[in-house]
C-alpha cells in the first residue's frame, strides 16, 4: 500500500524458468497446483524468495518435493530456507480461490457461467503465488480440468497438446506455450463457447488457424472481427515484416471486462463490444473500433509480447507503440489520402479532448511515469495516446523507412526480453546514424520524462518592401505535479505558407529545439497565411493570433486536411469564447455571423469534399475542449453556448442540411467502408440539425406548416436497414427533445432487449442527452432502477453512470451539486465491487479546480467525502488524494 518509484527498480532475486499449472475449475472453489522450476539470479545478493499473492487460500508448499517453512508477509509468501547455490529447484504451491466471488474481474473470474482471466497488470497473483512482474519470463504448461457438459471448451495459451475424459463427467485439456512470457500474458478460458475458424497461409508460407470464440447465438456477429484479424496479420507482415509466430491464434469475447481487450499470448480476451458486430446491432463506429482494437491486440504479439516491459513504468513501450501501430493500420486500410486524414483528425480529437485535460490536471504524469500507488491508474490516455504521438514524432523525424529500420533493429536486439523505453528510442536512433534524431536523442527523450502539454506560440512579421516573412516559434510547458520547471522539447512542426488567394507557396518540416527560434522566408510576394503544425505533427497547443480572414482562407484552401479542419475549429472556438465572455447575454440571443455561416455552408455544399470530412468540420468543438480554453469554467454556460451555436447552424443552414441529408441518406447495401460510413455520418448529422431546426419553429416545409423532419426521423428510425441509420435517427429525436423520442426509445428497447451491447447504447443515449431543466439526473436514477441495469457489469455501469458523470458536463455540473452527490455515492458503491471501474469514475472530477464557484467548492466537498472513507481501494485513494493535493 505504498508508493512505488521507477528509480527503485531492482532485478528479481530469482528467475522462474518453467511453470506447470493444473486447474480444477469450480466457480466456488478452484484448486490450483503450481509447479515451478526456479533458480537464484546470480547478479543479485542472496535473499529470501518473496512471491506475490492476493485473496488466495494456501494449502501446501513443497521445495524439491519436501515440506518447508514459510510465512505470509504483507500478502507475499516468503521462503527463507531455499537450496543454496545456482542449482535450479522445484517449488510446488497448492492454493484455492473463488472465481464466482471475484467482482474485480482481475485474476480468474466467472462471467455467464464461463471462466475467464485478466492478468495485466497484477492479476496473476490472484491465481497463484508468483513473481508477478513483467521481467520474469517463463515457459508455461497448463492443464485445465472441468465438468465437460458445463465447460466443454477449455483454452489456454499456445498449443493444445493433449485432451481427454476424466471420471465423473469431467474432462481435461493440456496446453503448452512455445514462447516464454511474463505472467501478465497468461490466460485461460473455460465454458460453453462456439467459434468461427479461418485457416490462413502467411507470406512466409506458414499455416495458421485463427479462431474467434463467442457465446452460442453470437456467431453471426463475428465475421467483421475475423476479417480484421486477417487484415492485421497481413498488415504487420507487409508493413513491418512481422509474422504470426503461433500455429493457433484465438480471440474470446466476454461481456464482463474492465477494459477493451487483452493481448494474452495466442489467447486474446476481448470485451464483446470489440468483437460482436452485425449491421443490425452495431454502428459504423463500432465496426471501426473493432477493426482497430483487433489490430491493436494482434500487434501486441510483437510489441509487448515478444518484446515486453522491464517494469510497469515502461508501459508506454508497448502501449504507445502499439497504439501508433493500430492507428497506422487503420489509416492504411482506409486507403485514400482523404480517408487517412479523417482518421488522423479523429485520433487528434481524442488526444485533445481527453489527454490534454489529463496533462493539465492532478493526474498529469509523464509518458513514462516516475511513481504510482496503483498501476491500474496508469493505463491512461497519456501512456497510450500521447505515447503514440511520441512514436509518431520519431517516425516523422527519421522518415518511414528509417523508422522501419529502427523497428527491425529493436527486434534484433531485444526479442524475448523485457526492456525499457530508452531501449526503443536507442534502437530507432542507432538504425539512423547521422540523423538529426540521433543527434537530438537525449533532448527528444524529454517527451518520456516531462509531463504537461507544451505550448508553441507563433508570431509572424512581414516586411513588404523586402518580401521577407519571419516566423518566430517559441515553446514553453506549464508546471505539472512534481515538475515545476521544464526543459525545451524537440518539436517537429509541419509548416506551409499560403498566398492570399489560397495557393501554396512553400512547405517544410521544421524541428524546433530551442525555447525560441525565428525562421526567415525570403522573396514572399504579399503577406502569406501560415499553416502551422500541419498534420498535427506534435502533441502541442499551438497559439497564434490568426485573423478570421486567415482562418477562412485555410478552411477553404489549405492542402493539409488537418489544418483545414483545424481552421474551422478555431473559427468556432473563437466565437464560443466570445459568446461566453458576454455573461449577460442569454444563450437564446446568440447569433452566428454570416461569414462563419457561409464558410460552413460552402463546406457542406462542397462538390468534391468527402462526407466524412464535412461531418468533422461541421461538428463543433466538444464542451470539454471548449472548457480547456477557459481560465474558469461554467460547464452549463459552455453547454448552453455550444447548443445555441448548434441551433444557429441548424436554422441558418436548413436547406443545406436538407440537401446533405437527401444526397447522403441512401448508402445502398450495408458496407462499413470509409465512404459509406462518411455518408451515413453526414446524413445522421443533417437529420439531427433538421430536427433541431424544427424545434425552433423554422419550418422547412414552408411557413405555417407543421414540420416534417421529426416525423421523417421517426420513420427512418423504424425502417432503417442498419444500426447506424437507426441509432442516428433515434439520437436526432432525443437530442432535439422531440416528443417522438419517448415512443422511439420504447420501441428500441423492445426490439433489442436481448442484445446487451445495443441496450448499452440505449442507456448511454439517455444518460448523455442534453439537459433540459435538470431532467437528466432524475432520468439517470430511474435508469439505475431499470431491470436491465447491473452495476457489476462494467459496460452497463459505463453506459449509465459514466455517460452522465464523464460525458455529459452540461447535465452533471448542476448548481445544486446533486450531480456531485450522485457521483460520490456511485464511486463509493463501486469501489468494493470493482476498484478499477470506481477509480475511472473518480476521475470525472479531475478538473474541479477550474470550475466556477459555487461548483468548485461543491466538487471539492464531494471529493473530500469520498476521500474520508477509511477503507478505500488504492485505486480510488490515489485519484482522490491527487485531486485534493
Ligand atoms: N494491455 C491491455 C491492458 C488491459 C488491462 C489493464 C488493467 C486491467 C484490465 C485490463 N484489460 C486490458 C489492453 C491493451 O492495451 O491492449
Ligand atoms: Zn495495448
Amino acid at each position: 500500500n505504498s508508493v512505488i518509484y521507477r528509480a527503485d527498480y531492482q532485478a528479481p532475486a530469482y528467475w522462474i524458468d518453467t511453470v506447470d499449472l493444473c486447474f480444477d475449475l469450480d466457480p466456488a472453489k478452484t484448486r490450483v497446483l503450481n509447479k515451478m522450476k526456479l533458480r537464484r539470479n546470480a547478479d543479485v545478493a542472496p535473499q529470501p524468495l518473496r512471491l506475490d499473492g492476493e485473496e488466495l487460500n494456501l494449502s501446501r508448499v513443497l521445495v524439491n518435493g519436501q515440506g518447508t517453512s514459510f510465512k505470509i508477509d504483507g500478502g507475499q509468501l516468503v521462503l527463507e530456507n531455499l537450496p543454496e547455490g545456482d542449482q535450479p529447484f522445484e517449488l510446488e504451491i497448492f492454493t484455492t480461490c473463488a472465481p464466482v466471488k471475484n467482482t474485480k474481474l482481475m485474476g480468474l473470474y466467472v462471467s455467464n457461467d464461463s471462466f475467464f482471466t485478466q492478468c495485466e497488470a497484477e492479476g496473476f497473483r490472484r491465481i497463484t503465488y508468483f513473481l508477478d512482474r513483467p521481467d520474469v519470463m517463463a515457459s508455461y504448461t497448463v492443464t485445465l480440468r472441468a465438468d465437460k457438459a458445463r465447460y466443454p471448451v477449455l483454452l489456454s495459451n499456445g498449443n493444445l497438446v493433449d485432451q481427454g475424459k476424466l471420471d465423473d463427467g469431467r474432462h481435461f485439456a493440456r496446453w503448452v506455450d512455445p514462447f516464454r512470457k511474463p505472467s501478465y500474458l497468461f490466460a485461460l478460458v473455460a465454458g460453453q463457447l462456439v467459434c468461427r475458424e479461418q485457416r490462413i497461409t502467411s507470406r512466409a508460407g506458414k499455416e495458421h488457424l485463427l479462431q474467434v470464440y463467442v457465446r452460442p447465438g453470437d456467431l453471426d456477429k463475428t465475421e467483421h472481427a475475423m476479417n480484421a484479424l486477417m487484415d492485421s496479420v497481413a498488415w504487420d507482415e507487409a508493413r513491418f515484416g512481422l509474422s504470426l509466430d503461433l500455429e493457433r491464434f484465438m480471440i474470446v469475447a466476454t461481456s464482463d471486462f474492465n477494459m477493451g481487450a487483452m493481448e494474452n499470448k495466442g489467447l486474446n480476451i476481448f470485451n464483446t463490444k470489440y468483437v460482436l458486430a452485425s449491421q443490425a446491432t452495431a454502428t459504423d463506429t463500432d465496426f471501426s473500433n473493432i477493426e482497430s482494437v483487433v489490430g491493436h491486440e494482434y500487434f501486441h504479439n510483437w510489441t509487448g509480447n515478444r518484446v515486453t516491459c522491464r517494469d510497469w513504468f515502461q508501459l508506454s513501450l508497448k502501449e504507445g507503440l502499439t497504439v501508433f501501430r493500430d492507428q497506422e493500420f487503420s489509416q492504411d486500410l482506409a486507403g485514400e489520402a482523404s480517408a487517412r486524414a479523417v482518421k488522423r483528425i479523429e485520433d487528434v480529437r481524442v488526444l485533445r479532448t481527453a489527454q490534454f485535460p489529463e496533462d493539465a490536471g492532478p493526474m498529469a504524469h509523464p509518458v513514462r511515469p516516475d511513481q504510482y500507488l496503483e498501476i491500474n491508474n496508469f493505463y491512461t490516455v497519456t501512456v497510450y495516446e500521447k505515447g503514440a504521438e511520441v512514436v509518431r514524432m520519431m517516425q516523422t523525424l527519421v522518415g518511414r523507412e528509417g523508422f522501419a529500420r529502427g523497428m527491425t533493429l529493436y527486434f534484433e536486439r531485444h526479442d524475448g526480453h523485457a526492456v525499457t523505453c530508452d531501449d526503443f528510442a536507442q534502437a530507432i536512433a542507432d538504425a539512423n546514424p547521422g540523423s538529426q534524431f540521433e543527434q537530438l536523442l537525449p533532448q527528444f527523450k524529454r517527451w518520456y520524462s516531462q509531463a504537461g502539454t507544451p505550448r508553441v506560440t507563433a508570431v509572424t512579421q512581414y516586411d513588404e518592401p523586402t518580401g521577407e516573412y519571419r516566423l518566430t516559434l517559441s515553446q514553453s510547458c506549464p508546471p505539472t505535479p512534481g515538475q515545476e520547471h521544464k526543459e525545451p522539447f524537440v518539436i517537429p512542426i509541419g509548416l506551409g505558407l499560403l498566398a492570399a488567394d489560397g495557393s501554396e507557396l512553400t512547405s517544410r518540416m521544421h524541428v524546433l529545439t530551442q525555447a525560441s527560434e525565428t525562421l526567415t522566408f525570403p522573396g514572399i510576394d504579399g503577406e502569406p497565411v501560415p499553416s502551422i503544425l500541419r498534420g498535427f505533427s506534435a502533441p502541442v497547443i499551438l497559439e497564434h493570433a490568426y485573423t478570421d480572414a486567415q482562418l477562412l482562407t485555410l478552411l477553404a484552401h489549405d492542402t493539409d486536411p488537418f489544418n483545414r479542419w483545424e481552421a474551422g475549429q478555431r473559427l468556432a472556438v473563437n466565437r464560443a469564447l466570445a459568446f461566453m465572455g458576454q455573461q449577460a447575454m442569454p444563450a437564446s440571443d446568440i447569433r452566428l455571423d454570416q461569414p462563419y455561416i457561409e464558410a460552413m455552408r460552402s463546406i457542406l455544399r462542397h462538390p468534391t469534399l468527402d462526407s466524412a470530412f464535412k461531418e468533422l468540420v461541421l461538428t463543433l468543438p466538444a464542451e470539454t475542449y471548449l472548457g480547456e480554453q477557459l481560465q474558469e469554467v461554467d460547464p452549463q454556460r459552455v453547454h448552453a453556448v455550444r447548443e445555441a451555436m448548434r441551433q444557429q447552424l441548424a436554422q441558418q443552414l436548413q436547406a443545406d442540411w436538407q440537401c446533405a441529408f437527401e444526397t447522403n441518406s441512401d448508402t445502398g447495401g450495408y458496407v462499413p467502408d470509409p465512404v459509406s460510413c462518411g455518408r451515413r455520418a453526414l446524413a445522421g448529422m443533417a437529420l439531427t440539425h433538421l430536427c433541431l431546426a424544427a424545434r425552433s419553429g423554422a419550418h422547412s416545409a414552408g411557413p405555417g406548416q407543421p414540420d416534417v423532419w421529426p416525423g421523417k426521423a421517426y420513420q427512418r428510425f423504424k425502417d432503417a436497414a442498419n444500426m447506424t441509420d437507426r441509432f442516428n435517427a433515434l439520437s436526432a429525436l432525443v437530442i432535439s427533445g422531440n416528443e417522438l423520442a419517448a415512443p422511439a426509445l420504447q420501441k428500441f428497447h423492445a426490439l433489442f432487449k436481448d442484445e446487451p451491447l445495443v441496450l448499452d447504447k440505449w442507456f448511454a443515449l439517455q444518460a448523455g442527452q442534453p439537459d433540459r431543466g435538470g431532467n437528466v439526473l432524475p432520468a439517470v436514477k430511474q435508469l439505475m432502477n431499470h431491470p436491465d441495469f447491473n452495476i457489476r457489469n462494467p459496460n452497463r455501469a459505463r453506459s449509465v453512470i459514466f455517460s452522465y458523470c464523464s460525458a455529459n458536463p452540461g447535465a452533471f455540473h448542476r448548481p445544486d451539486a446533486a450531480g456531485y452527490v450522485f457521483w460520490s455515492e456511485r464511486v463509493l458503491e463501486l469501489d468494493p465491487i470493482n476498484p478499477q471501474v470506481a477509480a475511472r469514475l473518480a476521475r470525472a472530477l479531475d478538473r474541479w479546480k477550474k470550475l466556477v464557484e459555487p461548483l468548485r467548492s461543491a466538487a471539492r466537498e464531494a471529493i473530500a467525502r469520498v476521500a474520508a472513507k477509511p477503507d478505500l481501494s488504492n485505486d480510488v485513494r490515489e485519484v482522490v488524494t491527487r485531486a485534493l493535493a
